[in-house]
């Protein structure tokens, strides 16, 4: 999910081409500003944290890009390419390394297994709004498509 402040600030077509050109196929793509309520669900793991009103604040304040990117082992490495939660330690190279500064700012979600990846996809997404599709150059990706 890119945040408001990725969206606000421009970045939706430089950060959705470093997945694309990694190999990476978005299936469905939605921009929504999030209500409060949708926004405490995907981060109900941190409502007792002292945060969760912040952070819940951040990312209803604009609307955000909300998505389903598939490929192998695309939770381990989109969480690569993401970088650390705190931007300032992210690597240089990754999107928050590059892109953000503060962990309140940090600019993109991206689910962290592949439990949370179908929890979070269902609050988002219907099925029906989930696209199957084959890439054109999927055979140069992959060894065996
Ligand atoms: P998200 O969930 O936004 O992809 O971030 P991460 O997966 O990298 O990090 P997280 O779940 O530990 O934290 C969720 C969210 O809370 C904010 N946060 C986190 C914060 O404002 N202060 C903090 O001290 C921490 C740990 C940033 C991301």
């Amino acid at each position: 999910m890119l945040k408001p402040d990725a969206v606000l600030r421009r970045l939706i077509g430089k950060i959705l081409s470093r997945f694309e050109e990694k190999g990476f196929k978005i299936t469905a793509a939605k921009m929504m500003v999030l209500e409060n309520d949708l926004a405490e669900k995907h981060y109900a793991e941190h409502s007792e944290k002292p945060f969760f009103g912040d952070l819940v604040d951040y990312i209803t304040s604009g609307p955000v890009l909300a998505m389903v990117i598939e490929g192998e082992e695309c939770i381990t490495i989109i969480r690569k390419m993401v970088g650390a939660t705190n931007p300032k330690e992210a690597e240089l190279g990754t999107i928050r390394g590059d892109y953000a500064i503060d962990t309140g700012r940090n600019i993109i979600h991206a689910s962290d297994s592949t439990e949370s990846g179908k929890r979070e996809i269902n609050l988002f997404f219907n099925n029906s709004e989930i696209n199957k599709y084959t890439l054109l150059d999927e055979e140069f990706i992959y060894e065996e498509p």
